[in-house]
C-alpha cells in the first residue's frame, strides 16, 4: 500500500512510537519558529534549559507582532530577542522585513523537512510541503535543545481537489469553503493533505493561503505536494538547492477523504465571529463597510498584492472607507515598488501599513466601534481587532479590493473582465534585515530591561485540589478570550506577573483579583475549549494566577498540551449534560491525584457546594502523566536531566 505525503516525512523523522492514527509519537525536528509575541517565553525557556546553543537545523527569530513601540516594553523585548538569538544561534528577522510566515516561506522553508513554530499559522510552509506546525513556545524551546515534538498521531485526511478555480475566485475561497464544511473543529485530530488534479492549478503562494487557514478546522497542519510549480517558486527565490519533490505514492492510503470542485468555488465571505461562518459573497453584498484591511499571513503575497493593486488602478476609495494595505514582507513591498503597483495602491487612496501582522491582531488600525471591516486575515473571533464590538468579516483579497472602492461589500465578479497580473522571474532576494548568529564560542550579553520578568517557578502536582470554580463559559472559546490580544497587551508577553492581569480580562474584568484571592481556582468551558493562537501565555498566566485545572467538553489541541506543559489538568467531562449542574462560585475538589494521574483515566471531580459527583476524563501517555505529577515540562525535564538524557 502506497504512502501518503504525511507519512513519508514522519516516518523520516520518527523518534518514537509508531504511525498508527491515535498513538503518541515523537518526531525529530529540523528547524523552529518564534516571534516577538511567543519568542521572549521560548527564549527565557530555552535559557532554563541550560544549553549554549540551539542543536536545530536551523532557527529563526521574527519581529512582526507587535512594532508600535508605544512604551519602552516593546523595544526592551525586540532588544532581549535580538540579542537572545545572536547568543544561542538563532537567525533574527528585523523589525521591517515582515510577517514570519510569509518570510519562512520565501527564504528558509525547505520540503519534507519538519518545522515546530510557536504559531498556529506556523502551517502556511505547508503550501511547499513542509510539515509545518504550531506549538507553545515551552515545546518549541524544548525543540530547539534537540528534543523531540510529541503529538498524538493524527488522521490523514486527503482533500481531492478537482477543476480550476474560477476567474475572481480566489485561494481563500478554497479554504473559507472547507471551513464551512468542517467548521472550526472539523479537523481535530486530523492532517490535510491536499491531493488531486486541482493541485497544480494552484500557485506556491496560493497553496500557502490554503495551508495557512486549514489550521483554523482544528487540524494539526496542512500540506501539499512540492512539485514542478514549487521548484519555479524557489528558482524565483533564487533557493533552488533547497528544493525537493515531494509526492504521495499512486495508491496512497489515507484515513478519510474529501472533495473540493474548484470549479464550483464562488467568493465567499465568513461572517461575525467565526472563521467558520461562511456564506457566499452575495449574501452580503451591499453592506457598507467602513474599514477594508489587506494583508496578514494568510493572504500577503505579491501576488495577492498585486491583484489588489490591478483592481485598485485608477479608482479611489470612497470617503468613510479606510484602505489598509500591509504587505506581507519586505520583499512583497520592494517588488511592488518596481512593479509600480505600490503608486497605484497609494493613488487609490490605500493606507500604507508597515509589513507586519498589525491589523491583524488588533496592534493598530482599530475600527470604529461598532464599524464593519473587511479584512483579507485568518480571524474575527470577538474583540480580536481591538474595537470589542467592531464586525469582521473575512475575504479573499479580490473581494476586498472590489468591495474598497465601492464601500459596500462587492461580489468581484460585478467588476467584469478578471485581472491579469505579470510576476516577476526572479523576486527581490535581499536577506540584510536577517542578521544571523554568532559565531559558536563567541561573547554575547543578552539584553534583559525592566519589562523582561524572570520566569515563575511552580510546584509540583498536590494530592488534593480544593478551590473555587472562577467561571462558567460556554463552546469555542478562544485564546483571543482568555488573553486578548492587542499591542498593550502584546507588549507584556516577557513579563508573566503583568500580563496575568488581563486574563479573561474582557469576560470579567475582576478575573485576575478573585483567581488569586481564591488561591486555587478551576474553569468551566464547553467544547473547543481553547482555539485559535498558540500563545502559551494562555495557560501559564492561569497558571500563576492559581488555576489547577480546566473541565470542558473537548479541548483545542495545542492549548491543552500548553496547559500540561504548565500543570493544568485538561479534564473532559463524561457526560456533558453535566456541565449545566455547576454554577460560577461553587466549591470543586478533586482527591488521590497522584495515584490517579498515575494509574486511571478517571477523575471524579466533586462539587462540595452542591454535593455531587461527576467524571471526568484525562487520556494521556505515561509521559504526559509525569509531566503532570512534575508540575509541568520544565519541572520534567529538570527532573529528567538529573536522572537521564535532556529532553
Ligand atoms: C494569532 O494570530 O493569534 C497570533 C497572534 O499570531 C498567535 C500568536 C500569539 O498570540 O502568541 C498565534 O496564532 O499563535
Ligand atoms: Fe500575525 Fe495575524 Fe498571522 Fe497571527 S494570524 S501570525 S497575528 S498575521
Amino acid at each position: 500500500m502506497g504512502r501518503n505525503i504525511v507519512h513519508k516525512i514522519m516516518e523520516g523523522h520518527l523518534v518514537s512510537g509508531n504511525l498508527a492514527a491515535g498513538s503518541e509519537v515523537g518526531i525529530s525536528i529540523d528547524s523552529t519558529l518564534i516571534h516577538d509575541a511567543t519568542g521572549q517565553m521560548a527564549l527565557l525557556q530555552f535559557e532554563a534549559l541550560g544549553l549554549s546553543r540551539v542543536k536545530t537545523k536551523r532557527s529563526v527569530t521574527y519581529t512582526d507582532h507587535n512594532t508600535l513601540q508605544v512604551g519602552f516594553e516593546n523595544m526592551d523585548d525586540h532588544a532581549f530577542l535580538a540579542s537572545a538569538s545572536r547568543k544561542f544561534g538563532l537567525h533574527y528577522s528585523r523589525a521591517g522585513n515582515g510577517i514570519c510566515h510569509q518570510i519562512n516561506l520565501e527564504r528558509f522553508s525547505v520540503p519534507g523537512d519538519t518545522l515546530l513554530g510557536a504559531d498556529s499559522h506556523t502551517t502556511t510552509a505547508g503550501g511547499v510541503g513542509m510539515l509545518a506546525i504550531g506549538a507553545g513556545g515551552l515545546d518549541v524551546a524544548v525543540a530547539m535543545a534537540g528534543g523531540p515534538f510529541y503529538l498524538i498521531m493524527p488522521q490523514v485526511l486527503k482533500v481531492e481537489l478537482r477543476g480550476e478555480l474560477p476567474a475572481w475566485s480566489s485561494a481563500k475561497d478554497v479554504v473559507l469553503e472547507i471551513l464551512r464544511r468542517l467548521t472550526v473543529s472539523g479537523g481535530r485530530g486530523k492532517i490535510l493533505e491536499f491531493a488531486g488534479p486541482g493541485v497544480e492549478t494552484l500557485s506556491a503562494a496560493e497553496r500557502a493561503s490554503i495551508a495557512n487557514m486549514s489550521m483554523e478546522t482544528g487540524a494539526l497542519t496542512a500540506i501539499f505536494p512540492s512539485d514542478e510549480i514549487t521548484r519555479r517558486y524557489f528558482i524565483s527565490q533564487n533557493r533552488e538547492e533547497d528544493w525537493r519533490e515531494i509526492q504521495a505514492d499512486r495508491e496512497a492510503r489515507y484515513d478519510e477523504e474529501m472533495f473540493v470542485n474548484l470549479s464550483d468555488i464562488e467568493p465567499l465571505v465568513a461572517r461575525p465571529h467565526s472563521p467558520d461562518n461562511v456564506v457566499s459573497v452575495r449574501v452580503e453584498q451591499g453592506l457598507p463597510v467602513d474599514q477594508v484591511a489587506i494583508g496578514s499571513c494568510t493572504n500577503s503575497s505579491l501576488e495577492d498584492m498585486l491583484k489588489v493593486a490591478a483592481i485598485l488602478r485608477g479608482k479611489f476609495v470612497p470617503p468613510g472607507v479606510s484602505l489598509i494595505i500591509a504587505p506581507g514582507s519586505r520583499q512583497v513591498l520592494r517588488d511592488l515598488t518596481t512593479a509600480s503597483a505600490l503608486a497605484d495602491m497609494l493613488a487609490a487612496g490605500g493606507r500604507l501599513v508597515e509589513t507586519a501582522c498589525g491589523f491583524c491582531n488588533g496592534v493598530g488600525q482599530a475600527p470604529r466601534s461598532n464599524g464593519v471591516s473587511l479584512r483579507t486575515s485568518n480571524r474575527n473571533f470577538p474583540g480580536r481587532s481591538g474595537t470589542a464590538d467592531a464586525n469582521l468579516y473575512l475575504v479573499s483579497p479580490e473581494t476586498a479590493a472590489a468591495s474598497a472602492i465601492h464601500g459596500l461589500i462587492t461580489d468581484p465578479r460585478t467588476l467584469g473582465q478578471p485581472i491579469e497580473i505579470n510576476l516577476p522571474e526572479q523576486f527581490m532576494v535581499d536577506d540584510r534585515m536577517i542578521v544571523p548568529p554568532s559565531r559558536e564560542g563567541e561573547e554575547v550579553e543578552i539584553i534583559r530591561g525592566p519589562n523582561i520578568a524572570p520566569l515563575p517557578q511552580f510546584e509540583g502536582l498536590p494530592d488534593e485540589l480544593e478551590g473555587e470554580l472562577l467561571l462558567d463559559l460556554g463552546d469555542n472559546i478562544t485564546t483571543d478570550d482568555i488573553l486578548p490580544a492587542g499591542a498593550h497587551i502584546l507588549s507584556l508577553r516577557a513579563n508573566i506577573p503583568a500580563i496575568s492581569r488581563y486574563i479573561f480580562s474582557r469576560i470579567d474584568p475582576h478575573f485576575a483579583e478573585r483567581a488569586q484571592a481564591a488561591g486555587t481556582g478551576f474553569i468551566l468551558g464547553g467544547q473547543n475549549y481553547g482555539q485559535g493562537s498558540s500563545r502559551e501565555h494562555a495557560a501559564l498566566a492561569p497558571r500563576y494566577l492559581g488555576v489547577r485545572a480546566v473541565i470542558a467538553e473537548s479541548y483545542a489541541r495545542i492549548h491543552s498540551a500548553n496547559l500540561i506543559n504548565f500543570g493544568i489538568l485538561p479534564l473532559e467531562l463524561i457526560h456533558k449534560e453535566d456541565l449545566k449542574r455547576f454554577s460560577p462560585g461553587d466549591q470543586l475538589r478533586m482527591r488521590n491525584l497522584i495515584t490517579l494521574v498515575r494509574e486511571s483515566r478517571k477523575f471524579p471531580l466533586e462539587n462540595v457546594t452542591q454535593g455531587f459527583v461527576v467524571e471526568t476524563r484525562l487520556d494521556l501517555s505515561p509521559r504526559l502523566r509525569e509531566i503532570l505529577l512534575a508540575g509541568g515540562l520544565l519541572a520534567y525535564i529538570r527532573e529528567k536531566s538529573r536522572t537521564g538524557p535532556r529532553c
